[in-house]
């Protein structure tokens, strides 16, 4: 067998529908959050495996193995930025030091004021999920998420949250901020699920 094509391994390449964006535009809700680094914290809650809650500083996270993944960042509204290197703690290790208790299936991710993004544990175990402080090197800008982010290369990026703060390990599903504003559930870019008008039966809980 060959080399796995652009497509198989889901990477820079445009999904359908999408368009190459120049420089890297910042799109989000609300105010860009002030980092303070005495207060902040970095919090593993919910179905965890031995029913503790994990919590790190700043700090803390920042000595976590640190990783490079290179990822695409798809956004719904159309413009995409292909092959972006980002810099982080990969969800993987998150999953490895407070792993979720067995019967868990979906994690949401929580950000500054309340921002939340349902995932598939799946999709957040994928090899390229990465809570990124850095990108091309640099550390992200205010806007861009800092001091972190989540990337999940292979869906929409509202699926992503800037400014994230912690995860809740979950063991049944529950809609995100935008998933419950319209947005899909499942946010698979390559079968364009954009809003939850599309949503097929068994793809996400009762709107
Ligand atoms: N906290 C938070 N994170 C967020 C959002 C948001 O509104 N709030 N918007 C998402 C959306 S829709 C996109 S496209 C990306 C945009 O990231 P960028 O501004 O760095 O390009 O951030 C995602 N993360
Ligand atoms: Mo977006």
């Amino acid at each position: 067998m060959g080399q796995p094509t652009s497509r198989e391994t889901g990477q820079q390449e445009l999904p359908p529908g999408q368009r190459l964006q120049r420089g890297w535009p910042v799109t989000h809700y609300g105010p860009v959050p002030k980092f303070k680094p005495d207060r902040w914290e970095f919090r593993v809650f919910g179905a965890t495996a031995d029913g503790d809650k994990r919590c790190w500083t700043h700090e803390e996270f920042s000595a976590l193995p640190y990783t490079t993944v290179v990822g695409d960042l798809h956004c719904v509204t159309k413009f995409s930025m292909l092959g972006a290197e980002w810099g982080g703690v990969l969800a993987r290790t998150l999953l490895e030091l407070a792993p979720p208790a067995p019967g868990v299936t979906h994690v949401m991710a929580w950000a500054e004021y309340g921002y939340s993004a349902n995932i598939r544990l799946d999709d957040f175990a994928a090899e390229r999920t990465v809570f990124a402080s850095h990108k091309g090197g640099e550390l992200l800008t205010a806007e861009h998420g800092f001091p972190l982010r989540l990337v999940v290369p292979h869906l929409y990026a509202w699926k992503g949250p800037k400014w994230v703060r912690g995860i809740e390990y979950m063991s049944a599903d529950r809609r995100g901020f935008w998933e419950e504003r319209g947005y899909h559930n499942l946010g698979d870019p390559w079968r364009e699920q954009r809003y939850s008008y599309q949503e097929e039966a068994g793809e996400g809980p009762e709107l």
